[in-house]
């Protein structure tokens, strides 16, 4: 009875959100996602998400693999967030691989590879260039 976590900003949900909670949510029983805080997405991208943390957070909250959601504020809490969720296995996609080893005294930490090909960026990117 494995608890997993997982992190993200999760905006504009797209087909790579959904695979990857639901590749995490099989390695155990319940699934955690940490959903970034607006000021957090800023500081990390540059730029506001396009859905509000209030939003993004009923959204994932409402899928049928995610067993608890919170917001995560800050990078720098992670440790203290793995220890308040009682988390067993840290899942991430492989874009952040080698990042969060540090934590692997504390859980298992797996890195899981990103669905090619998509992203919210590029999502942007596409929309705005609709004529
Ligand atoms: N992802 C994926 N395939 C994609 C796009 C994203 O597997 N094509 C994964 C990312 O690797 C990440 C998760 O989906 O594990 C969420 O992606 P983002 O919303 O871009 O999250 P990010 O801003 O990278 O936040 O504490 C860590 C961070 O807060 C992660």
């Amino acid at each position: 009875m494995k608890r997993v976590i997982t992190f993200g900003t999760f905006d504009v949900l797209h087909i790579g959100h959904i695979n990857i909670l639901e590749r995490a949510k099989a390695l155990g029983s319940h699934l955690c996602v940490g959903i970034s805080s607006d000021q957090l997405n800023f500081s990390k991208k540059g730029r506001n998400p396009i859905y509000s943390e209030k939003q993004r957070l009923k959204i994932i909250s409402s899928l049928r693999f995610v067993d608890e959601v919170f917001i995560e504020e800050s990078l720098d809490l992670k440790g203290g967030y793995l220890k308040q969720y009682s988390a067993d296995i840290l899942v991430m996609g492989d874009d952040w691989t080698g990042k969060f080893d540090m934590f692997s005294s504390q859980c298992e930490v797996k890195y899981l590879p990103r669905t090619p090909a998509i992203s919210t960026t590029e999502i942007i990117e596409i929309v705005k260039n609709i004529e």
